[in-house]
């Protein structure tokens, strides 16, 4: 898709279009509805069409939702909704969506499926689960799962005895970073909501970072705000990106380099004397071991890396410098590109540091204070039986668990057999790399059930489906919501489950009824359930179903000053630039440089990235999202394109170094990539037949991703290190 100032602008007017809801930032349903004369009704919710928990109003008429639009009291929608948001109709009303519980009559993979009661499907999972666990331990027991959903599996699983349980939203997307920023500052940049003070910044930096294609929602309305009044963009990135066309400085950067730019700027910034000497000295420790660290890493050096000038590499760090420390390196979101990613984002997280940036005004604003007590109704999950295998032998993999080792041990059987999986939110086949060993983890399977409300790839290949309700038909949460202030979110259903929907609560909580584990089960019903919650933290449940947002008061303290210092949950205590965690592990204390392997000539890296309209898999059969984007393309270089006699719109395939070809698919001819790597859209090239619309719809990224690399640091996944050639077609 072409972007011009006009398209970015036309997707910046779609998050805001028509979908204000009032002029005030005041909401209540039950107001509004009165004012309407009644015959309309508003259900306040939290969005699920990504995981960046916006806050939605539905509008239903006559037991329809007719209309999504943005909460203005919550602090993640502002009173718009991204394009996805607002097609969460499309999903609630899409005609492929899983209706009733099914049981596989044929092979696996072979589309055959009979309809099961909810009464037989569960007893179903629970007798073979207990066999399972009888036969193998309960740790034989897995659970894959992303966003919502997954919560109450977990708790059956791990009420089971099982630890398995394993979440990509980690090693797939942002685990390296998050490993990044605690090794350096004790603290995360935050998973749901990056703490990045756009709306104040001067200089905003991106590296990779698609803000404008990558489209959550609030976070791009403040990169929008900020383009708006003239703060100025570095945008670092191989493709000219949406984010680059609003940029002062564009650094097409040769991929897998960016260390070298970091560090570089690194030298630079201390070198020319462009930190904040008083925090520097106040906040942090290791400067004078990082100055002697990074002193080789030139600009001579740097640009003969990087592919870059030598001017812009400088010219950059310096407008960094001039506006500091109201500026803001962007920590970044998906972070597995390389193998190395932890090093990159300590690189990024130490000029953070450098320049001041956290609990700055158009830095890294400081976390809300939370003081919500514990709220929990069943007894603690029991020890796990047998150690989990998700965290491997990675000293920093995180709590959430790695997704690959979880199918490694499938195939191995080592240390121990893993022979049932649980499913829930996630889209195995399409968000794994590698995916011919998720088919072979599969087939080594006596059970896969999984919990879904479209029939993806990953589902066509599960023993039994089970059919969660969309978020617009069921309760979940209480979510806390943290953004500069904190407060308190729910998700109520706008209208009751489609036809034998169930909301993943009540599968979970009847699982554990029949598994004998009653004490974890729901009580009565998860609403019940969130007004105790409510009442325990103090805020008037039904004022929150009316309002769908409560802000909890003064817990809002952004910026550091005399009385509000920031805490660094390090072993100093300190913000680590010599991070003393890495090197009681045998790692770089200070992130070192070592060049990444660069395609051969006639080869490209692969990249990809997301499309402004579009989720990863899981909106691309939306009617009202598959109307404004069909299919991915492949972006090659216009000079590539002439070299190679490719012509715009020609369908080619693309082949990686395995020799493994993609799908047909439409070639972008573009300026706006570098030579040596082409992009395309991930979530495309859907295999399952039933998925009617995106059924063979573009190609499949995941397809050629047949190798990673692993970091050693925290065990995520890099994907972008797989190189492709283009096939033409006969
Ligand atoms: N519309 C929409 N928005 C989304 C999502 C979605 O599915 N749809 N998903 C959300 C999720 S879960 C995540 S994790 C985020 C991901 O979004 P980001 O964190 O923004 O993703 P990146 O992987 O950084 O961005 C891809 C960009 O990196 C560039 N790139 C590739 N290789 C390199 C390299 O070596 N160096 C540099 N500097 N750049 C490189 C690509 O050209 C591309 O522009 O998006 C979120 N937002
Ligand atoms: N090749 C490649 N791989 C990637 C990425 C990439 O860019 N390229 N991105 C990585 C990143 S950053 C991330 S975060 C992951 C994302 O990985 P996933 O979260 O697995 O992404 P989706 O493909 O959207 O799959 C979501 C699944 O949840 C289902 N679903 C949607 N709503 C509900 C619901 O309410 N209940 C239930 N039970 N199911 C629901 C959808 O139908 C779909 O099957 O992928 C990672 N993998
Ligand atoms: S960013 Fe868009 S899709 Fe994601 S939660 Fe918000 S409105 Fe929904
Ligand atoms: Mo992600």
């Amino acid at each position: 898709m072409a972007f011009s100032r006009r398209d970015f602008l036309k997707y910046a007017a779609m998050s805001a279009g028509g979908t204000m809801l009032a002029e005030s930032s005041f909401f209540s349903a039950r107001a509004r509805e009165r004012k309407e004369g009644g015959k309309v009704r508003y259900v306040p919710t939290t969005c699920e069409m990504c995981f960046w928990k916006c806050g939605v109003i539905a509008k239903v008429v006559d037991g329809k939702v007719v209309k999504l639009e943005g909460n203005p009291l919550h602090p993640q929608s502002r009173g718009r909704l991204c394009g996805r948001g607002q097609g969460g109709i499309g999903l609630l009303y899409d005609r492929d969506r899983l209706k009733v519980p099914m049981i596989r009559t044929g092979p696996r993979g072979e589309n055959r499926y009979r309809q099961a009661s909810w009464d037989e499907a569960l007893d179903f999972v629970a007798g073979k689960l207990k066999e399972i666990a009888a036969k193998h331990g309960p740790e034989a027991v897995a659970l894959f799962a992303h966003g919502s959903p997954g919560t109450y599996f977990n708790n059956l699983v791990r009420a089971m005895g099982s630890g398995n349980v394993a979440y990509p939203s980690f090693s797939q997307c942002l685990g390296a970073r998050e490993v990044a920023w605690e090794l350096t500052f004790g603290q995360g940049p935050n998973s749901t909501c990056e703490r990045v003070d756009l709306a104040n910044s001067r200089v905003i930096v991106l590296f990779g970072t698609h803000l404008g294609e990558n489209m959550h929602n609030s976070q791009t309305q403040e990169f929008a705000e900020a383009v708006g009044r003239g703060a100025k963009i570095i945008c670092v990135d191989p493709r000219y990106s949406t984010a680059a066309s609003k940029a002062s400085m564009w650094l097409p950067i040769r991929p897998g380099t960016d260390l070298a730019l970091l560090l570089t700027w690194i030298n630079i910034i201390i070198k020319e004397g462009w930190y904040d000497r008083e925090y520097v000295e106040k906040y942090t420790t290791g400067f004078e071991e990082l100055k002697e660290a990074v002193a080789r890493y030139t600009p001579e050096w740097a640009a003969q890396e990087t592919d870059l000038p030598m001017r812009d590499i400088i010219e950059a760090v310096r407008e960094l410098g001039r506006y500091a420390p109201n500026v803001i390196l962007h920590p970044g979101r998906h972070f597995a590109w390389h193998g190395n990613d932890v090093q990159r984002g300590r690189a990024m997280a130490i000029i953070n540091a450098l320049l001041g940036t956290w609990g700055r005004p158009g830095g890294i604003w400081l976390p809300p204070k939370v003081n919500l007590p514990a709220f929990s109704e069943t007894p603690e999950h029991p020890e796990a039986n047998n150690d989990p295998v998700v965290f491997g032998d990675y000293p920093f993999a995180g709590g959430e668990g790695l997704t690959q080792l979880l199918r490694e041990t499938t195939i191995t059987g080592d240390p121990y057999p893993i022979k049932a999986w649980f499913v829930a939110g996630t889209n195995l086949m399409k968000t794994l790399p590698k995916p011919e060993l998720t088919r072979k983890a599969i087939d080594n399977l006596d059970l896969l059930v999984v919990v879904d409300v479209m029939p993806t790839d990953t589902v066509m290949l599960a023993d039994v489906i089970l059919p969660e309700a969309t978020y617009l038909e069921r309760h979940d949460g209480l979510f806390t919501i943290t953004t500069r202030e904190a407060g308190v979110a729910i998700r109520q259903p706008a209208i009751e489950p489609l036809y034998q929907s169930r909301p993943a609560w009540w599968i979970g909580s009847e699982l554990c009824k029949r598994m004998g584990l009653g004490q974890y089960a729901v009580k009565d019903s998860w609403e019940a359930r969130m007004r105790r919650q409510a009442k325990k933290w103090g805020i008037d449940y039904d004022e929150l179903a009316d309002t769908g947002y409560i802000s909890l008061p003064g817990s809002a303290t952004p910026y550091i000053t005399a009385d509000n210092q920031p805490v660094f949950n390090t072993p100093s205590k300190k913000i680590e630039l010599v991070s003393s965690e890495l090197e009681e592990e045998d790692f770089d204390p200070v992130p070192r440089y070592e060049p990444v392997e660069q395609p051969k000539r006639g080869e490209y890296r692969l990249l990809y990235g997301r499309s402004p309209v579009h989720t990863f898999t899981r909106t691309v059969n939306n009617q009202w999202l598959w109307e404004l984007k069909k299919e991915n393309e492949v972006w090659l270089n216009a000079d590539e394109a002439r070299r190679l006699g490719v012509r715009n719109g020609e369908i080619i395939r693309l082949e990686n170094q395995d020799r493994v070809m993609s799908e047909p698919v439409r070639v972008r001819v573009t300026e706006r990539i570098r030579r040596d790597c082409i992009f395309m859209i991930h979530g495309f090239g859907q295999d399952s037949p039933v998925m009617t619309r995106a059924y063979n719809r573009g190609a499949d990224d995941q397809n050629l991703i047949t190798r990673y690399k692993v970091d050693p640091i925290c065990g995520s996944t890099g994907m972008r290190v797989n190189f492709v050639k283009i096939v033409k077609e006969a």
